[in-house]
């Protein structure tokens, strides 16, 4: 089979065409971490607004974040790949022309910072995950210990993300290449904050460069953003699938449900695309937005993946379908969570509930339960930690929440479902957790484990959260997973 590229475009079925030529694009965008999330979310974005706005100039300089995977699948393809739509009973497909020009961040470093300092270029935006931040978790500073940070501010050829930001940024600046946006899209409360001051404690702390950091704080902006899209990793059968509609064979191909929202917070002193036209709302604060969906959508799916997995169910669809587990979720959202959110314009809590577990439903996702649950060390503090701790100011029981936590505690503590199967979880935070139990996997592991993850210092010191959190780590031992969920919400 032929593979997708500029010259067989022309074959895909008219449907799945772009109304753009990708030969008209012009580069004015660069995106650090082209994964499976970029190329469903804000590329897609990228060409609605460019179609809808008559624009060409905002093609997309991709750069992959840890190795050439993704620019060696895209490379063939001139940038070109599948997104595959999935609602229960219905694909959609579309071609998606704005990535045009793919680099290896690690092997490509130059280029990279190239395209940051080119005047064409006003927008850079970030799916990197929360663990590429480098950020304490306690103080959600940048980790200026961090031996990569060092090594980079000390003038290799930077590998972390702000050091690779920021030596763009220099040359840009050097290059008197003009006002420039960084937008992360990464799933952090405030994630333009955390980034702006990450971006700026380098230079002041490691580069100890003020007129940088001066030239930073006047020239660039770091809006924050809410963007929601699931987007499962793509499978070799999702693959075979995509290529047999097409009839070319697409390494890059995508797969995401219908829904799709971007929230972005208007502070911009550069050109950027028509967002707006393809979707995208644009606002004076994006922190409700961010908060609704971080503890609503994002704790749920965290909820879910650590109660299935422990249920041994291996996607989101089948374990929402689990009527004990379902309603531990609906209990989280609209009973630990709500009254701890502020009021987001437009967004009616009931009706935002019942869509994410509509979403969540979705069976031809194939979403699974062991992707959800990966890197939970930096996920559980936006999406469960800080529900917890304003539910305990407020007097209040985070039954739910602390029950999500004693289930991530089992899946890095334990490493065992229910029926004793084998659970394997990536999480940064896992070694040191274990060596903090000393080997233990009773509730004695549940404090030294905790302490250990760093994330939750305070919380610690407050037996109603110990305390629940231990009650339910031993519950699960004991009555197992569904039957713990259902005695949790009664
Ligand atoms: C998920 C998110 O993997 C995860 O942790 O909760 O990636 C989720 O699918 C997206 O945030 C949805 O927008």
């Amino acid at each position: 089979m032929r593979r997708l590229s500029l010259a067989t475009v022309g074959s895909v079925p008219p449907a799945a065409r772009s109304a753009l030529d990708p030969r008209d694009l012009t580069i004015g965008m660069v995106h650090l971490g082209v994964g499976g999330f970029h190329r469903a979310h804000q590329a897609v974005y990228a060409e609605d607004a460019m179609t809808a706005a008559d624009q060409t100039g905002w093609g997309i300089s991709a750069v992959t974040q840890r190795g050439p995977r993704v620019r060696d699948q895209l490379h063939p393809q001139d940038g070109l790949y599948t997104l595959a739509v999935r609602d229960t009973e219905d694909v959609r497909y579309r071609v998606v022309p704005s990535v045009r020009e793919v680099l290896d961040g690690p092997s490509e470093t130059d280029t990279v910072l190239d395209r940051i300092a080119d005047p064409a270029v006003s927008v850079v935006t970030l799916t990197v995950t929360e663990k590429a931040y480098r950020l304490d978790p306690a103080t959600h500073r940048l980790r200026t210990d961090d031996p990569d940070v060092r090594a980079d501010a000390a003038g290799r050829t930077p590998v972390t993300v702000v050091g690779r930001l920021v030596a763009g940024l220099r040359r840009r600046r050097q290059a008197d290449a003009g006002p420039l946006a960084v937008v992360s899209c990464d799933n952090l409360n405030e994630n333009g904050m955390l980034l702006r001051r990450a971006v700026a404690d380098y230079c002041t702390l490691l580069l100890r460069d003020d007129e940088l950091a001066g030239w930073i704080g006047e020239s660039v902006t770091f809006p924050s953003t809410m963007v929601d899209r699931i987007v499962p990793a793509t499978t070799d059968a999702d693959r075979a699938a995509i290529g047999s509609m097409l009839g070319l064979r697409d390494e890059a191909a995508v797969i995401a449900e219908p829904f799709s929202q971007w929230v972005i917070e208007d502070d911009f002193r550069s050109p950027r695309p028509a967002w707006e036209a393809a979707g995208a709302m644009l606002v004076p604060d994006v922190r409700p937005y961010e908060l609704t969906k971080l503890r609503t959508l994002n704790a749920c799916h965290s909820l879910l993946a650590y109660l299935g997995g422990l249920a041994g169910i291996g996607t989101i669809a089948d374990a929402v379908a689990v009527q004990d587990l379902v309603a531990a979720a609906r209990r989280l959202a609209e009973v630990e969570v709500r009254p701890t959110l502020p009021p987001a314009k437009g967004i009616d809590h009931h009706d935002y509930v019942d869509t994410v577990l509509r979403r969540f439903a979705n069976p031809a996702l194939g979403h699974t339960t062991s992707q959800v649950a990966a890197d939970g060390a930096l996920k559980i503090g936006p999406r469960l930690l800080d529900t917890i701790a304003d539910a305990l100011s407020r007097g209040n029981e985070p039954r739910i929440a602390t029950l999500a936590i004693a289930a991530w505690l089992r899946h890095v503590v334990v490493r065992r479902t229910d029926d004793n199967a084998p659970l394997n979880v990536d999480d940064p935070a896992a070694a040191a957790m274990r060596a903090a139990a000393q080997g233990r996997t009773d509730v004695t592991a549940v404090r030294p484990a905790l302490r250990a993850a760093g994330i939750c210092d305070d919380l610690l010191e407050d037996r109603r959260f110990t305390g629940l959190v231990e009650y339910w780590y031993v519950e699960f031992d004991r009555a197992g997973t569904v039957a713990t969920a259902r005695a949790a919400v009664e």
